[in-house]
């Protein structure tokens, strides 16, 4: 008996744990109701008077021994961090790194680029350090149109030539320069203005510009495919409406209005008591456009359309004021949720 009192006295000394679920499985196999220490306790009854002094005394240093062996060790294992500590525990739940969200003009961009994908539209991207030609010459601007103005445009001062793009436009120039007809691309990206920063305007904003060349592309199909995306983005009641309107790279062009979706129609602050919002510009794109980017215009037509998507963004949230998205406070955009 005395041999097998000092080797498990032994065994509770060496005794290491790989995991937190190893110290309970060792204290059950010592000193639960079967366990090995358990069992010298009850022979320790039938052992003969003259050895009960000095058995007794081993017998209770080795149930005090695996007593503090299994405490010791489970206050080990739960004051560790995912970390530290020299044997980590692998069955512990790891913890979470925080992973902030997504900026809530992605998750519009996304939104916008999703809900033309699934009309046939791929994702075109450009420079934003443009020339002239892919931001007005190509796009109808007359030489003395005032956005060519420094007042309006970003030059590099030493090659007026180069510029900072004013709209995503460029893009689609570009598309069309090395691509046929049938062409379906929407274009999103940053765009750069010298514009007064006020809490409607800022001098860099996103766009998102979709373009449609085909044979036989109508005004029809323009309104349509609008009201989709409209009915997508702003609920399946949303209604839209054109108001004419001037670009120089589409004829006819339009602005387009979507239902207030917050008074439903009626009026209210947002709207301005119209119970209408402006969302987009379009138009059918100009034969002039067409033909300086090496397309036929007396074979294919197309429609084109653009949209600022801090102000989708604004109406879709309820933002009053422009500048936050840019201020990258936390406490501003950890309220759009979602990290897809
Ligand atoms: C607006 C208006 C618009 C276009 C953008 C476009 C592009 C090409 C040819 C013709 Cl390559 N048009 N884009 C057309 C109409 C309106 O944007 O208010 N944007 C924020």
């Amino acid at each position: 008996m005395i041999t097998k009192i000092e080797e498990l006295l032994k065994k509770v000394e060496d005794f290491k744990p790989q995991a937190q679920a190893d110290i309970e499985e060792f204290r059950i196999r010592l000193l639960g109701k079967k366990g090995e220490v358990t069992a010298l306790m009850e022979e320790f009854r039938t052992v003969a008077p003259e050895l009960k002094r000095e058995l007794g005394q081993k017998l209770n240093i080795l149930k005090s021994a695996a007593l503090e062996k299994v405490n010791a060790m489970k206050s080990e294992f739960s004051g560790r961090t995912a970390s530290g500590g020299k044997i980590d525990d692998m069955t512990r739940p790891g913890t979470n790194d925080p992973i902030g969200s997504r900026h809530p003009i992605s998750l519009v961009r996304n939104q916008i680029v999703a809900i033309f994908a699934r009309l046939g539209y791929t994702v075109a991207e450009g420079p934003e350090i443009e020339d002239d030609w892919h931001v007005f010459s190509a796009l109808n601007f007359p030489p003395d149109h005032p956005a060519r103005d420094m007042q309006d445009t970003f030059f590099v001062e030493k090659n007026p030539d180069i510029l900072l793009r004013t709209h995503t436009s460029s893009i689609q120039v570009r598309v069309m320069e090395t691509q046929k007809p049938p062409i379906r691309v929407i274009c999103p990206g940053r765009v750069f203005r010298n514009e007064a920063i006020s809490s409607r305007s800022h001098c860099i904003f996103h766009q998102v510009e979709g373009l449609y060349i085909d044979e036989n592309v109508s005004f029809a199909d323009l309104k349509q495919s609008i009201l989709y995306f409209a009915r997508e983005m702003f609920g399946q009641a949303a209604k839209i409406r054109l108001r004419p309107s001037y670009f120089p790279f589409t004829e006819p062009s339009a602005e387009v209005d979507v239902s207030c979706n917050l008074c439903g129609g009626k009026g209210c602050g947002v709207c301005k008591g119209t119970g209408w919002l402006e969302i987009m510009g379009c138009g059918m794109v100009d034969p002039n456009v067409l033909e300086a980017c090496g397309i036929d215009s007396t074979k294919y037509t197309g429609f084109a359309f653009g949209m600022g998507i801090e102000r989708i963004a604004m109406l879709k949230f309820g933002v009053r004021d422009i500048r936050l998205f840019f201020e990258n406070d936390v406490r501003f955009l950890r309220q759009f949720g979602s990290v897809l």
